[in-house]
């Protein structure tokens, strides 16, 4: 079996961490060849809860989880990963402005990228799920200047897999026949699905859409909405569907996406479809060889132009706010 690969989790102890751990730790992430070695990252108030997940890690004796540590300092859970899934961060407390969350979690990002250019591995990949995500990779990766800026990306698949089902149950098909599925953007309210490159047995979907008003009307507001839904069921943010996105997201970007198809991934734009370099955005991407690359010259609907660039314009205003955390 290949020596352990290193994962850094941060925000262990949180109730994605909790949804997360012990799929990675059960080789979903990775495989059932590839051992693990699991740092886990949460802050000091967090130790007595960070210790319990640590006692139930040991009690499942995963046969692939070479061992276990955790920590409340960057530096050590850090040290020679080959992969960082940051979950960590702070939520927005009542009365707090969306400005106010947007520093105090773009602080814990400049941090976390300055330690991550430090200590981890030269080739290491690294997922931002801490919200809001986009921005705070794009912090890490500025803050991370000898690492190249591909390996960082910000996770959108949730709202990717989101699109799929909403299409899947629309349609009566099982899921894994769709191909295709694009989020556009920010992993925020102005995100665009994208249904329009869709493919299901490489018949486009929009021949089977028999009442065309269902995309705008219902499709997409649901599938930028869905988050705020599950909340309002659950009385709790998304967590076991975030970590199961998190998995699809490392697990495809290490071993590839499947044949005739592509996967949503937040990644430093390259200009493609007119979004200015300088921003991590929402784009299709294929995976092979442990990269990723960005889906050329789809054309866009018409109507999603200005959309696309909105949310552009979404993140350079988040990006105003934090710019005193930016390497000047
Ligand atoms: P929880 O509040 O349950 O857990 C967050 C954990 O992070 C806590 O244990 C906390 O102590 C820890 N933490 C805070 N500051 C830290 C720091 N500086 N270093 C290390 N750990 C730190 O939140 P949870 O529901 O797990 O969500 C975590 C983040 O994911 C939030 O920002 C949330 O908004 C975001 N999400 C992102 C999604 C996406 O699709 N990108 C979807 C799900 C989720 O909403």
């Amino acid at each position: 079996m290949p020596s352990p690969i290193r994962v850094a989790i941060t925000g262990a102890a949180g109730q994605i961490g909790y949804s997360l751990l012990f799929r990675i730790a059960a080789g979903d992430m990775l495989g059932s060849d590839q051992t693990i070695s699991l740092r886990l990252l949460d802050i000091p108030a967090s130790t007595s809860v960070l210790n319990g997940v640590l006692m139930e890690l040991q009690d499942c004796a995963f046969p692939l989880l070479a061992d276990v540590s955790i920590t409340h300092d960057p530096v050590v859970a850090f040290d020679q990963v080959d992969l960082a899934i940051l979950v960590g961060a702070r939520p927005r407390s009542k009365g707090m402005e969306r400005k106010d969350l947007l520093t105090a979690n773009g602080e814990i990002f400049s941090t976390q990228g300055k330690i991550l250019n430090q200590v981890a591995k030269r080739d290491a990949k690294i997922l931002v799920v801490g919200n809001p995500a986009n921005t705070n990779a794009y912090i890490a990766m500025k803050n991370a200047p000898d690492l190249p800026a591909e390996n960082f990306s910000a996770m959108l698949r949730l709202d990717h897999n989101r699109a799929l089902s909403q299409l899947a149950m629309k349609l009566g098909r099982p899921v894994a026949q769709i191909r295709k599925m694009v989020v556009w953007g920010n992993h925020s309210s102005t995100q665009l699905p994208d249904l329009y490159h869709a493919e299901i047995n490489k018949n486009h979907v929009m021949q089977l859409i028999d009442d065309p008003a269902w995309i705008e009307g219902f499709f997409v507001p649901t599938v930028q909405q869905r988050g705020a839904k599950v909340i309002e069921a659950r009385g709790l943010s998304s967590a076991a569907s975030a970590a199961n996105a998190a998995i699809n997201h490392m697990r495809d970007w290490i071993f590839g996406t499947r044949q005739d198809d592509w996967v949503t991934m937040g990644v430093p734009s390259d200009g493609s479809y007119g979004i200015p370099e300088g921003v991590i955005y929402g784009f299709p991407v294929t995976c092979a060889g442990g990269k990723y690359s960005i889906v050329k010259e789809l054309d866009i609907h018409p109507a999603y132009r200005d959309k696309l660039y909105s949310g552009y314009q979404e993140l350079l205003e988040e990006q105003q706010v934090i710019n005193h955390l930016l390497p000047q």
